[in-house]
Protein backbone atom coordinates (compact mmCIF):
# COMPACT_ATOMS: atom_id res chain seq x y z
CA UNK A 1 0.00 0.00 0.00
CA UNK A 2 1.48 3.21 -0.98
CA UNK A 3 1.24 6.44 1.51
CA UNK A 4 -1.63 8.35 0.97
CA UNK A 5 -1.17 11.97 -0.60
CA UNK A 6 -1.46 14.56 1.75
CA UNK A 7 -3.00 17.33 -0.84
CA UNK A 8 -2.19 21.07 -1.35
CA UNK A 9 -5.07 23.66 -2.20
CA UNK A 10 -4.79 26.70 -3.96
CA UNK A 11 -7.29 29.48 -5.29
CA UNK A 12 -7.25 32.74 -7.14
CA UNK A 13 -7.82 35.98 -5.25
CA UNK A 14 -10.86 36.51 -7.82
CA UNK A 15 -12.82 33.72 -5.89
CA UNK A 16 -12.90 36.49 -3.08
CA UNK A 17 -15.36 38.69 -4.83
CA UNK A 18 -17.70 41.67 -4.66
CA UNK A 19 -20.88 39.51 -5.70
CA UNK A 20 -21.49 40.81 -8.64
CA UNK A 21 -23.69 39.96 -11.68
CA UNK A 22 -24.66 41.01 -14.69
CA UNK A 23 -28.56 42.50 -13.24
CA UNK A 24 -27.47 44.34 -10.49
CA UNK A 25 -25.15 46.41 -8.43
CA UNK A 26 -21.73 44.58 -6.48
CA UNK A 27 -23.31 43.30 -3.03
CA UNK A 28 -19.93 43.37 -1.51
CA UNK A 29 -17.60 46.37 -1.23
CA UNK A 30 -13.82 44.95 -2.73
CA UNK A 31 -11.91 43.92 -0.73
CA UNK A 32 -8.32 45.18 -1.07
CA UNK A 33 -6.43 42.88 -3.57
CA UNK A 34 -3.29 43.34 -2.13
CA UNK A 35 -4.95 42.26 1.33
CA UNK A 36 -5.98 38.91 -0.02
CA UNK A 37 -2.91 37.11 0.01
CA UNK A 38 -2.42 37.52 4.11
CA UNK A 39 -5.76 35.23 4.32
CA UNK A 40 -4.77 32.03 2.51
CA UNK A 41 -2.55 30.01 5.16
CA UNK A 42 -5.26 31.07 7.64
CA UNK A 43 -8.19 29.58 5.14
CA UNK A 44 -5.99 26.00 4.91
CA UNK A 45 -4.59 27.00 1.41
CA UNK A 46 -1.10 27.18 -0.04
CA UNK A 47 -0.87 27.76 -3.71
CA UNK A 48 -1.99 30.82 -5.29
CA UNK A 49 -3.76 30.84 -8.90
CA UNK A 50 -2.84 34.12 -10.42
CA UNK A 51 -3.75 35.87 -13.55
CA UNK A 52 -0.92 38.13 -14.70
CA UNK A 53 -2.63 41.68 -13.36
CA UNK A 54 -2.96 40.32 -10.40
CA UNK A 55 0.59 40.21 -10.04
CA UNK A 56 1.12 43.53 -11.58
CA UNK A 57 -2.15 45.76 -11.74
CA UNK A 58 -1.81 47.96 -14.60
CA UNK A 59 0.47 46.42 -16.31
CA UNK A 60 -0.34 47.50 -20.03
CA UNK A 61 0.69 51.11 -18.91
CA UNK A 62 3.84 49.73 -17.41
CA UNK A 63 7.40 49.11 -19.10
CA UNK A 64 9.17 45.93 -19.16
CA UNK A 65 11.84 46.81 -17.13
CA UNK A 66 8.72 47.99 -14.68
CA UNK A 67 6.87 44.73 -14.84
CA UNK A 68 9.66 42.72 -13.92
CA UNK A 69 10.47 44.65 -10.53
CA UNK A 70 6.48 44.44 -9.72
CA UNK A 71 6.84 41.22 -10.56
CA UNK A 72 10.34 40.37 -8.48
CA UNK A 73 8.50 42.14 -5.00
CA UNK A 74 5.20 40.47 -5.74
CA UNK A 75 7.11 37.03 -5.69
CA UNK A 76 8.99 38.10 -2.57
CA UNK A 77 5.84 38.77 -0.74
CA UNK A 78 4.19 35.49 -1.23
CA UNK A 79 7.57 33.77 0.22
CA UNK A 80 7.05 35.63 3.31
CA UNK A 81 3.28 34.27 3.33
CA UNK A 82 4.81 31.43 2.78
CA UNK A 83 3.05 30.80 -0.45
CA UNK A 84 3.82 29.49 -3.74
CA UNK A 85 2.11 30.87 -6.94
CA UNK A 86 0.66 27.68 -8.94
CA UNK A 87 0.43 29.60 -12.35
CA UNK A 88 0.51 32.94 -14.06
CA UNK A 89 -2.51 32.88 -17.23
CA UNK A 90 -2.71 35.97 -19.15
CA UNK A 91 -6.16 37.73 -18.52
CA UNK A 92 -7.15 38.29 -22.49
CA UNK A 93 -10.36 38.73 -21.70
CA UNK A 94 -10.76 42.58 -20.46
CA UNK A 95 -8.92 44.49 -23.19
CA UNK A 96 -10.35 46.65 -25.57
CA UNK A 97 -7.79 45.17 -27.94
CA UNK A 98 -9.61 41.76 -27.24
CA UNK A 99 -13.18 42.27 -27.86
CA UNK A 100 -12.53 39.72 -30.84
CA UNK A 101 -10.21 37.22 -28.92
CA UNK A 102 -6.80 37.53 -28.84
CA UNK A 103 -4.72 34.66 -30.48
CA UNK A 104 -7.27 34.25 -33.03
CA UNK A 105 -8.58 37.73 -33.87
CA UNK A 106 -8.69 38.76 -37.49
CA UNK A 107 -7.18 41.77 -36.41
CA UNK A 108 -2.95 41.93 -36.63
CA UNK A 109 -2.98 44.34 -33.76
CA UNK A 110 -5.08 42.26 -31.51
CA UNK A 111 -3.32 39.49 -32.08
CA UNK A 112 -0.08 41.78 -31.43
CA UNK A 113 -1.82 42.67 -28.37
CA UNK A 114 -2.46 39.02 -27.08
CA UNK A 115 0.83 37.92 -27.99
CA UNK A 116 2.74 40.78 -26.17
CA UNK A 117 0.46 39.99 -22.92
CA UNK A 118 1.71 36.34 -22.85
CA UNK A 119 5.13 36.90 -23.70
CA UNK A 120 4.86 39.55 -20.52
CA UNK A 121 3.20 36.48 -18.33
CA UNK A 122 5.87 34.17 -19.11
CA UNK A 123 8.57 36.81 -17.81
CA UNK A 124 5.81 37.25 -14.76
CA UNK A 125 5.76 33.18 -14.45
CA UNK A 126 9.78 33.30 -14.42
CA UNK A 127 10.14 36.54 -11.71
CA UNK A 128 7.79 35.33 -8.84
CA UNK A 129 9.10 31.26 -9.64
CA UNK A 130 5.75 29.79 -11.07
CA UNK A 131 6.53 26.98 -13.90
CA UNK A 132 3.24 27.40 -15.23
CA UNK A 133 1.30 29.55 -17.26
CA UNK A 134 -2.49 28.80 -18.02
CA UNK A 135 -4.03 29.72 -21.58
CA UNK A 136 -8.44 29.79 -20.70
CA UNK A 137 -8.84 30.82 -24.24
CA UNK A 138 -11.93 32.87 -22.77
CA UNK A 139 -12.91 35.11 -26.26
CA UNK A 140 -10.93 32.40 -28.59
CA UNK A 141 -14.04 31.45 -30.10
CA UNK A 142 -17.05 33.33 -31.85
CA UNK A 143 -20.83 34.30 -31.59
CA UNK A 144 -21.63 33.67 -35.03
CA UNK A 145 -19.65 30.78 -37.11
CA UNK A 146 -19.36 32.96 -40.04
CA UNK A 147 -17.20 35.59 -38.30
CA UNK A 148 -14.00 33.71 -38.36
CA UNK A 149 -11.85 31.06 -40.34
CA UNK A 150 -12.18 28.37 -37.47
CA UNK A 151 -9.60 25.91 -39.12
CA UNK A 152 -7.42 28.97 -39.49
CA UNK A 153 -7.95 29.51 -35.72
CA UNK A 154 -6.73 26.21 -34.74
CA UNK A 155 -3.34 26.62 -36.58
CA UNK A 156 -3.12 30.23 -35.07
CA UNK A 157 -3.57 28.78 -31.22
CA UNK A 158 -0.82 25.95 -32.13
CA UNK A 159 1.23 28.76 -33.13
CA UNK A 160 0.86 30.41 -29.90
CA UNK A 161 1.26 27.09 -28.01
CA UNK A 162 5.09 26.92 -29.72
CA UNK A 163 6.03 30.17 -29.32
CA UNK A 164 5.42 29.98 -25.59
CA UNK A 165 7.35 26.89 -25.42
CA UNK A 166 9.90 28.65 -27.65
CA UNK A 167 10.00 31.64 -25.11
CA UNK A 168 11.52 29.55 -21.81
CA UNK A 169 12.96 25.81 -21.92
CA UNK A 170 11.52 25.66 -17.97
CA UNK A 171 7.58 26.25 -18.59
CA UNK A 172 4.40 24.18 -18.80
CA UNK A 173 1.32 25.46 -20.46
CA UNK A 174 -1.86 24.10 -18.98
CA UNK A 175 -4.73 24.62 -21.46
CA UNK A 176 -8.42 24.96 -19.09
CA UNK A 177 -11.21 24.11 -21.80
CA UNK A 178 -14.36 25.71 -21.40
CA UNK A 179 -16.94 25.23 -24.14
CA UNK A 180 -18.51 28.63 -23.83
CA UNK A 181 -19.13 31.92 -21.97
CA UNK A 182 -18.26 34.50 -22.58
CA UNK A 183 -18.40 33.66 -26.38
CA UNK A 184 -21.11 31.38 -27.81
CA UNK A 185 -18.93 28.72 -29.25
CA UNK A 186 -15.79 27.94 -28.08
CA UNK A 187 -12.45 26.75 -30.23
CA UNK A 188 -11.23 24.61 -27.54
CA UNK A 189 -13.97 23.19 -25.06
CA UNK A 190 -13.02 19.79 -24.39
CA UNK A 191 -9.68 18.30 -23.07
CA UNK A 192 -9.78 16.31 -25.81
CA UNK A 193 -9.17 18.98 -27.98
CA UNK A 194 -6.52 20.89 -25.24
CA UNK A 195 -4.48 17.25 -25.58
CA UNK A 196 -5.06 17.32 -29.48
CA UNK A 197 -3.10 20.73 -29.21
CA UNK A 198 -0.34 19.61 -27.08
CA UNK A 199 0.49 16.25 -29.13
CA UNK A 200 0.60 18.70 -32.10
CA UNK A 201 3.12 21.11 -30.42
CA UNK A 202 6.78 21.20 -30.47
CA UNK A 203 7.37 19.61 -27.26
CA UNK A 204 4.06 18.31 -25.80
CA UNK A 205 5.73 16.96 -22.61
CA UNK A 206 5.43 20.54 -21.26
CA UNK A 207 1.46 20.92 -22.60
CA UNK A 208 -1.16 19.55 -20.34
CA UNK A 209 -4.93 20.66 -19.43
CA UNK A 210 -6.42 21.89 -16.39
CA UNK A 211 -10.06 20.68 -15.98
CA UNK A 212 -12.75 22.81 -14.34
CA UNK A 213 -15.41 21.11 -13.41
CA UNK A 214 -18.07 22.96 -14.17
CA UNK A 215 -16.85 23.74 -18.04
CA UNK A 216 -17.00 20.03 -18.22
CA UNK A 217 -20.32 19.68 -17.12
CA UNK A 218 -21.31 23.08 -19.13
CA UNK A 219 -19.77 21.05 -22.08
CA UNK A 220 -21.98 18.06 -20.93
CA UNK A 221 -19.34 16.05 -20.08
CA UNK A 222 -18.28 14.52 -16.63
CA UNK A 223 -15.35 15.75 -15.12
CA UNK A 224 -14.42 12.92 -13.51
CA UNK A 225 -13.90 11.52 -17.19
CA UNK A 226 -11.92 14.54 -18.45
CA UNK A 227 -9.25 14.31 -15.37
CA UNK A 228 -9.17 10.71 -16.18
CA UNK A 229 -8.27 11.27 -19.74
CA UNK A 230 -5.55 13.99 -18.99
CA UNK A 231 -4.44 11.40 -16.28
CA UNK A 232 -4.09 8.91 -18.49
CA UNK A 233 -2.08 10.54 -20.78
CA UNK A 234 -0.07 12.03 -17.89
CA UNK A 235 -1.44 15.61 -18.69
CA UNK A 236 -3.36 16.34 -15.43
CA UNK A 237 -1.60 20.23 -15.01
CA UNK A 238 -4.47 21.20 -12.10
CA UNK A 239 -7.85 21.23 -11.64
CA UNK A 240 -10.81 23.89 -10.77
CA UNK A 241 -13.12 22.05 -8.31
CA UNK A 242 -16.37 23.52 -8.09
CA UNK A 243 -19.62 22.35 -9.10
CA UNK A 244 -22.62 23.94 -11.65
CA UNK A 245 -26.41 22.90 -11.79
CA UNK A 246 -27.04 22.33 -15.24
CA UNK A 247 -26.37 24.16 -18.49
CA UNK A 248 -26.51 27.38 -17.56
CA UNK A 249 -24.29 30.36 -17.08
CA UNK A 250 -20.93 29.07 -15.32
CA UNK A 251 -21.89 29.14 -11.76
CA UNK A 252 -18.47 28.27 -9.54
CA UNK A 253 -20.83 26.91 -6.96
CA UNK A 254 -18.99 25.17 -4.15
CA UNK A 255 -17.64 21.85 -4.74
CA UNK A 256 -19.97 18.98 -4.33
CA UNK A 257 -22.63 21.77 -3.96
CA UNK A 258 -24.92 20.28 -6.68
CA UNK A 259 -23.90 16.91 -7.26
CA UNK A 260 -22.21 14.96 -4.46
CA UNK A 261 -21.62 11.92 -6.31
CA UNK A 262 -20.23 13.81 -9.26
CA UNK A 263 -17.89 15.14 -7.29
CA UNK A 264 -16.89 11.74 -5.19
CA UNK A 265 -15.85 10.69 -8.89
CA UNK A 266 -13.48 13.47 -9.35
CA UNK A 267 -12.38 13.20 -6.00
CA UNK A 268 -12.25 8.90 -6.72
CA UNK A 269 -10.83 9.81 -10.18
CA UNK A 270 -7.83 12.18 -8.79
CA UNK A 271 -6.81 9.53 -6.03
CA UNK A 272 -6.72 6.73 -8.35
CA UNK A 273 -4.81 8.47 -10.43
CA UNK A 274 -2.21 9.15 -8.24
CA UNK A 275 -3.06 12.71 -9.30
CA UNK A 276 -0.89 15.02 -6.18
CA UNK A 277 1.89 12.98 -5.41
CA UNK A 278 4.41 15.35 -7.72
CA UNK A 279 2.87 18.33 -5.66
CA UNK A 280 -0.07 18.88 -8.04
CA UNK A 281 -2.52 21.24 -6.18
CA UNK A 282 -5.81 20.98 -5.87
CA UNK A 283 -7.42 24.26 -7.19
CA UNK A 284 -10.74 25.32 -6.62
CA UNK A 285 -12.62 27.78 -8.57
CA UNK A 286 -15.79 28.71 -6.03
CA UNK A 287 -17.56 31.88 -5.83
CA UNK A 288 -19.74 32.70 -2.82
CA UNK A 289 -23.48 33.08 -3.41
CA UNK A 290 -24.33 36.66 -4.26
CA UNK A 291 -26.84 36.88 -0.63
CA UNK A 292 -23.84 35.50 1.53
CA UNK A 293 -23.19 38.47 4.38
CA UNK A 294 -19.88 39.12 5.46
CA UNK A 295 -16.81 40.78 4.74
CA UNK A 296 -14.90 39.76 3.52
CA UNK A 297 -16.71 36.10 2.56
CA UNK A 298 -14.09 32.97 2.02
CA UNK A 299 -16.59 30.77 3.84
CA UNK A 300 -16.98 28.94 0.27
CA UNK A 301 -13.52 28.33 0.22
CA UNK A 302 -12.96 26.49 3.51
CA UNK A 303 -16.43 24.45 2.72
CA UNK A 304 -15.39 23.62 -0.92
CA UNK A 305 -11.95 22.40 0.38
CA UNK A 306 -13.73 20.35 3.32
CA UNK A 307 -15.96 18.53 1.32
CA UNK A 308 -13.04 17.71 -0.95
CA UNK A 309 -11.74 16.08 2.36
CA UNK A 310 -15.02 14.48 3.45
CA UNK A 311 -15.18 13.02 0.03
CA UNK A 312 -10.99 11.54 0.05
CA UNK A 313 -12.58 9.82 3.53
CA UNK A 314 -15.01 8.16 1.36
CA UNK A 315 -13.37 7.19 -1.43
CA UNK A 316 -10.74 5.89 0.98
CA UNK A 317 -13.19 3.64 2.70
CA UNK A 318 -14.86 2.18 0.04
CA UNK A 319 -14.57 -1.34 0.16
CA UNK A 320 -12.35 -2.33 -2.89
CA UNK A 321 -12.66 -5.60 -3.00
CA UNK A 322 -16.77 -5.61 -2.88
CA UNK A 323 -16.69 -3.41 -5.47
CA UNK A 324 -14.14 -5.81 -7.83
CA UNK A 325 -16.92 -8.25 -7.24
CA UNK A 326 -19.93 -6.33 -8.69
CA UNK A 327 -17.47 -5.29 -11.54
CA UNK A 328 -16.92 -9.47 -11.81
CA UNK A 329 -20.08 -10.15 -11.76
CA UNK A 330 -21.47 -7.28 -14.08
CA UNK A 331 -23.94 -6.36 -11.22
CA UNK A 332 -23.98 -2.70 -11.17
CA UNK A 333 -27.42 -2.16 -10.17
CA UNK A 334 -25.83 -3.44 -6.67
CA UNK A 335 -22.75 -1.64 -7.28
CA UNK A 336 -24.93 2.08 -7.98
CA UNK A 337 -26.83 1.14 -4.44
CA UNK A 338 -23.67 0.10 -2.39
CA UNK A 339 -22.17 3.35 -3.90
CA UNK A 340 -25.26 5.37 -2.47
CA UNK A 341 -25.71 3.75 0.70
CA UNK A 342 -21.54 4.49 1.13
CA UNK A 343 -22.09 8.25 0.38
CA UNK A 344 -25.23 8.21 3.11
CA UNK A 345 -23.30 6.54 5.68
CA UNK A 346 -26.07 3.77 5.89
C1 LIG B 1 -13.20 31.20 -16.15
C2 LIG B 1 -12.17 30.58 -15.35
C3 LIG B 1 -10.94 31.39 -15.10
C4 LIG B 1 -9.67 30.61 -15.20
C5 LIG B 1 -8.43 31.40 -15.00
O1 LIG B 1 -14.33 30.46 -16.33
O2 LIG B 1 -12.33 29.50 -14.86
O3 LIG B 1 -11.07 31.97 -13.84
O4 LIG B 1 -9.64 29.59 -14.27
O5 LIG B 1 -8.26 32.38 -15.93
MN1 LIG C 1 -11.13 28.11 -13.75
Amino acid sequence: MSIPVSYRFSFGPWNISEGGDPFGPDVRKAYDHGEKFALYRKLGFEGVQLHDDDVVPGMDGLTDAQVLERAERFGKMLKEEGLTPEFVAPRLWFAEGTVDGGYTSNSPRDREYAWERTRRSVEIARAIGSKAIVLWLAREGTYIRESKDARLAYQRLLETVNRILDLDAGVEIWIEPKPNEPTDLAYVPTMGHALTLAYASKDHARVKGLVESAHAMLAGLDPSDEMAFALAHGKLGSVHLNDQNGLKYDQDKCFGSTNLRVAFNQVRVLEEGGYGRKGEFIGLDVKAMRTQKGWPVTVHLENSRRTFLHLVDKVRSVDGRLVQQFRDARDYEALDAYVLAHLMGV
